[in-house]
């Protein structure tokens, strides 16, 4: 496969779904440096569950490109305590966006899903062919099968009125204006929080959940960002294309590299009342890869800029 550019986003009206989110705000800071005017519409002037609302908008904000980047999130508790809203919500955002997206004629759309998609005990890495070739994981198979709705829509979409509408999945993503609440974060937010607060209450120990063997990929959202504008202008097929790092690591490592970014040297320990969720998802990213793209921000890296970040935004709460 070659990384010839086909589509241009110079000139265009792009819509960026989701602009407030960790994706979205990485998708705009992005698109900054592109030739193209970028559209956003609040939660408050839009609700995209809303689907005369959103067919409404579309008609009259007449998008060019679109990248669907809006969706109910959180880390593995809060996909398990909350089916009906993971489910509901992501299927209700992607069938309103990608068919108000058919029905006012833009000429492209991104979906953006997740790893989470493809079956519990996939072969490593996962390649995309995957897809629906076992059980999924069930603390998080109501998101993922709202995900993997997402995706076949953008495919029926293409097969049925010939939309140029393509899929991007994401490993495990952390970053700027990612979300530090405990109870519904994913793992990388929560163990800088853990390791702050731990280090400046001089608790001898840090918490973490499950047993520390699972492994997970992770991936910096500014990387993400970059690799979707490089999709967008390149890749016009049915098929969902993995976006990751390449590697993964198990949780108690990234726990030590957290704590040692941190600053935290205590002990740690383990609340196995909590889910450990699926053992591996490590994907491939060799389609992505033979296009020519690769991540550039190392995890120690991204995890330092992260962690400088949060103290700001704990200094500005605090103030
Ligand atoms: O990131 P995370 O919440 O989600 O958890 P998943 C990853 C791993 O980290 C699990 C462990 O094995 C957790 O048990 N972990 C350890 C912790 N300490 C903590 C902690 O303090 N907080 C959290 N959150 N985890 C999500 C899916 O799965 O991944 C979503 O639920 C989505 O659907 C997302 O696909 C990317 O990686 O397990």
């Amino acid at each position: 496969m070659t990384g010839e550019v086909i589509f241009a986003l110079e000139g265009k009206r792009v819509y960026v779904a989701g602009h407030r989110g960790m994706v979205g705000s990485a998708l705009v800071r992005r698109l900054a440096a592109e030739n193209c005017t970028i559209v956003t519409a609040s939660r408050a002037e839009l609700d995209l569950k809303d689907q005369a609302s959103v067919r409404t908008w579309f008609a009259r904000e007449t998008p060019d490109v679109v990248f669907l980047a809006a969706a109910k999130v959180g880390g593995i508790l809060a996909n398990d305590s909350y089916p009906a809203d993971f489910l509901y919500d992501n299927l209700m955002i992607e069938a309103n966006v990608v068919e108000a997206a058919y029905r006012s004629g833009v000429e492209k759309l991104m979906f953006l899903g997740s790893s989470c998609i493809y079956p519990k005990l996939a072969p490593q890495p996962i390649v995309e062919a995957s897809l629906l070739t076992g059980a999924l994981e069930p603390t998080n198979e109501w998101y993922a099968v709202a995900k993997i709705a997402g995706i076949k829509l953008c495919q029926a979409y293409r097969r049925q009125h010939g939309c140029d509408f393509i899929s991007a999945m994401p490993t495990n993503l952390y970053g700027p204006g990612d979300n530090f609440d405990l109870a519904s974060s994913h793992v990388l937010p929560a163990l800088i929080r853990k390791a702050h607060e731990a280090k400046t209450s001089e608790s001898p120990t840090m918490e973490i959940w499950g047993t520390g063997t699972p492994r997970r990929e992770f991936l910096h959202v500014d990387d993400l960002a970059d690799a979707c504008i490089f999709l967008m202008r390149r890749y016009s097929q049915d098929e969902h294309v993995n976006v990751g790092s390449g590697d993964d690591i198990p949780i108690i490592e990234l726990v030590k590299l957290v704590c040692d970014v941190v600053g935290f040297k205590g002990e740690i320990s383990q609340d196995l009342s909590k889910p450990d969720g699926t053992p591996r998802k490590l994907m491939s990213g060799d389609k992505l890869q033979s296009m020519g793209w690769t991540p550039t921000i190392g995890l120690r890296e991204g995890i330092a800029d992260v962690y400088g970040r949060f103290i700001e935004q704990e200094a500005r709460l605090g103030a």
